[in-house]
């Protein structure tokens, strides 16, 4: 499987889809400010992974592009909303100004609320899949978005600036925080795809792996990226303020850790075999990540 043209094509569909479902009734601006920061580019990596866990499981991912494409737009609303002066304050996201910096901070929150509520109505709009599993499925990707989950992490996020969090309590945050929206790509497609319960579960503990690889992969290219731009040596003390794992671990180790992590998960999915060989490759994939 070549897994660079799997990606550009899953992307694609989702970008199709948004395309031209958004802005679909426009009755103000707010439409315009939610596009810019869907059209910016992301990796769009739980919509693809909604898909590939589907397909894992035996059925056709992209028959599920509705729910894939409400995903994409919470996770574009958690971007634009963490990238406010209120909470992270960043100038840039995705290669281009943030939302706010564009569309000033009150158009910003709107277009924030705007993708958060229309993706529910986009999810509901998925067919082909039974009324019930598709309910099922949406509950879950609101609990993963909410306070229990993304919305929840964040919040901890916040009120634990400036302190050294032990791994315990890091973890924690992030399976909230990122972990959370993962948990609801995978198990989110394998449902969508007709899992019985025991590959649920191996889904579930393979998104929860993916997460902390995630997290632990995103706090080492936060540290290699600030090296880059400013000529600073990795794992510079600017970056302490926040509890990462490489300024729990050091660098070396997170690398250890990442690859230990994504080992893990991969190995987690053998029993699926070969019909899940595209979301091994996009597990290999994040280790040698670069954005
Ligand atoms: C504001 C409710 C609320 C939540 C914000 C997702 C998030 C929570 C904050 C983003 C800050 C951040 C950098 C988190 C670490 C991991 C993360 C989610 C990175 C961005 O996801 P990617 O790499 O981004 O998938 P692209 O742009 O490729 O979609």
């Amino acid at each position: 499987m070549e897994l660079r043209s799997y990606l550009r094509s899953r992307g694609a569909l989702v970008n199709g889809y948004l395309q031209v479902r958004l802005g679909v009734g426009s009755i103000s601006p707010v439409d315009k400010a939610m596009m810019y920061s869907v059209a910016a580019g992301g990796k769009r990596l739980r919509p693809i992974l909604l898909m590939a866990a589907a397909d894992a499981v035996g059925a056709k991912g992209s028959d599920f592009v509705a729910v894939a494409a409400g995903l994409e737009m919470i996770h574009t609303y958690s971007l634009i909303h963490d990238d406010l002066p209120s909470m992270d304050n960043d100038d840039y996201r995705r290669g281009r100004l943030t939302n706010h910096k564009v569309f000033g901070d009150a158009m910003a929150l709107l277009a924030g609320d705007g993708l958060l509520t229309q993706a529910f109505e986009v999810m509901l709009e998925q067919r082909g899949v039974d009324p019930k599993v598709l309910l099922e499925v949406v509950r879950l990707v609101a609990k993963c978005a909410g306070p229990t989950g993304m919305v929840g992490g964040q919040a901890l996020d916040i009120t634990s600036e400036d302190q050294q969090l032990t791994l315990e309590q890091m973890k924690k945050l992030h399976e909230a925080k990122t972990g959370a929206m993962f948990v609801a790509a995978v198990r989110g497609g394998a449902m969508l795809g007709g899992a019985d319960p025991e590959t649920l579960r191996i889904m579930t503990h393979f998104a929860n792996l993916f997460g902390l690889a995630f997290q632990i992969t995103d706090d080492i290219l936060d540290v290699e990226g600030d090296a880059k731009v400013m000529g600073k040596p990795a794992h510079s003390d600017e970056k302490l303020h926040k509890s990462t794992y490489v300024s729990l671990f050091g660098l070396e180790k997170a690398r250890e850790m990442a690859a230990q992590t994504l080992k893990e998960a991969e190995e987690t999915l053998a029993p699926l075999g070969e019909k899940a060989q595209p979301l091994v490759e996009i597990t290999r994939y994040l280790y040698n990540r670069k954005k």
